[in-house]
């Protein structure tokens, strides 16, 4: 059995040793839960409903227990981890009251009665990233659970710690043995088996653009059911007549929350150029004041990052030609520190703005007009979210209809919420989770026609 060491990114100490899952026991594992779906979809939709409540009631009562792991796991602040894990319990409650909501059509047809019903897919794979692992790995396991499918899920090799215990809370709970199953191991072996066993019959993929892309080429030789979240490169822009104020001062937790290790940090900032040197006078203090250290001081805004091999990579966007407008803070000592940085770039074609770079790295660009911010705006491969500030609530809506991205917010940068859509446009994912219609990501549509 390989084993692998998980750090805490703010001490660089070991904080437990894994145990990672192999090919063969991935094999067992997926036809483990492809045997539990055949009692699981037969659970009646209140009592489905009412598990799915009891594991919510479940992570409830350990919010601060899992809030802690990610502290020390992923390096995340203690306020932002409460967030995350409240955010799987409110998840779970949002599920639990879809097995009696998945209602099917009865469409007029002559001859006869025509109805539709949704049918569970079977076994769900759930492939989740570093950044964000307790609330990406909800997002596939809650609909996916309550749409009467089971769930494998394989959480990031740096940050298993969450996902493990919310397997023993789904078992606690009372969800039946082999209908959540969580596989801590390698991507290229656990995650690459969800892609290529015949009884998994949907992947849910968050993470790189790289990644989902094969993983979409190796579903499609069994036409295999796949929901992507991957990159994002998103704007913030900035109009002459916002709140500048409100606007600069915000900017910075649009794009340094989790150490911009978020897939819809607004990391280019488009600022009109009639406000653009004003802007960065009052972004300077802001950026200042991002309060960067320990994760588990209540006060703590930004912790580290989750890796030095990342920390690496961040760092690379900085190169010595780099105009760095200015920095914040950085603690000293041990941890995958870096600070957030602000930096103008020279051309569009710089890495800085192409690239998502995963870190505290922004890049402030002027425009002209409405039309020049949607160019740049939409000149890049991703379309994740972005946000747009105005006082013109006309703008504020042409602007969102144009911008191609599927996540935008007006006078803020809000991007989740459990009840709303979320997904990419372009290279940034391939279909929507959370929302009204989660469950029916993880269903098919039967029809049946009876000739009265
Ligand atoms: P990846 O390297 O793509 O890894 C994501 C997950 O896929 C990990 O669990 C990884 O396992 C697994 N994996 C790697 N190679 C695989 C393969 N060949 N087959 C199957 N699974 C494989 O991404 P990351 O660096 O962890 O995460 C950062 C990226 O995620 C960023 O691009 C970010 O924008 C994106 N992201 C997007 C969203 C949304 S919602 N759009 C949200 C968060 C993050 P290992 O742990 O073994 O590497």
């Amino acid at each position: 059995m390989t084993t692998t060491q998980v750090v805490n990114p703010a001490t660089e100490q070991v904080v437990s040793t894994v145990e990672l899952v192999g090919a063969a026991e991935t094999d067992a594992a997926i036809e483990r839960a492809q045997r539990a779906g055949a009692d699981w979809r037969a659970v009646a939709p209140g009592d489905r409903a009412r598990l799915l409540r009891r594991f919510a009631e479940a992570v409830d009562a350990n919010l601060e227990q899992l809030a802690q792991l990610e502290v020390a796991n992923a390096g995340h602040t203690i306020g932002n981890a409460r967030w995350e894990a409240g955010n799987v319990r409110d998840v779970l409650h949002f599920a639990a009251g879809i097995p009696e909501r998945l209602l099917g059509n009865q469409i007029p047809v002559a001859g006869g009665v025509d109805i539709t019903f949704h049918e569970p897919l079977g076994v769900v794979g759930v492939i989740v990233p570093w950044n964000f692992p307790m609330p990406i790995a909800a997002w596939g396991f809650g609909p996916a659970l309550a749409a009467g499918n089971t769930v494998v899920l394989k959480p990031a090799e740096l940050t298993p710690l969450t996902a493990i215990r919310l397997g023993e809370l789904a078992l606690e709970a009372g969800v039946p043995e082999g209908v959540f199953q969580v596989l801590p191991g390698k991507g290229s072996v656990v995650g690459q088996r969800f892609v290529t066993h015949p009884a998994v019959r949907k992947v849910v993929f968050t993470g790189s653009t790289e990644v989902g892309k094969e993983i979409m080429a190796g579903c499609a030789r069994q036409v295999k059911r796949v929901t992507l979240e991957l990159g994002g490169k998103s704007a913030n822009i900035v109009f002459a007549d916002a709140d500048l104020a409100r606007a600069a001062a915000t900017a910075p937790y649009g794009v340094f929350d989790n150490a911009g290790q978020d897939c819809c940090a607004r990391s280019r900032i488009l600022v009109q150029r009639s406000v653009f040197d004003r802007f960065l006078e009052l972004l300077e203090p802001a950026v200042h004041g991002v309060r960067v250290g320990d994760p588990s001081d209540e006060s703590t805004e930004m912790g580290p990052l989750i890796s030095a091999a990342h920390r690496d990579r961040v760092a690379s966007f900085v190169e010595p030609s780099t105009k760095v407008a200015f920095t914040g803070a950085q603690p000293d000592g041990p941890g995958f520190w870096y600070p957030p940085t602000v930096v103008l770039p020279d051309a569009p074609s710089d890495r800085v703005l192409t690239e998502e770079v995963f870190g505290p790295v922004v890049a402030v660009v002027p425009f002209e007009d409405e039309a020049d911010a949607l160019r740049i705006a939409n000149d890049t491969e991703y379309g994740l979210s972005g946000s747009i500030w105005t006082n013109d609530v006309g703008r504020a809506l042409r602007v969102s209809r144009g911008v191609e991205a599927g996540n935008l917010s007006v006078n803020s940068h809000s991007s989740v919420r459990y009840w709303t859509p979320f997904g990419g446009y372009k290279q940034s994912g391939l279909g929507r989770e959370l929302g009204p219609d989660a469950a029916l990501a993880f269903t098919e549509t039967k029809n049946v026609f009876i000739a009265t």
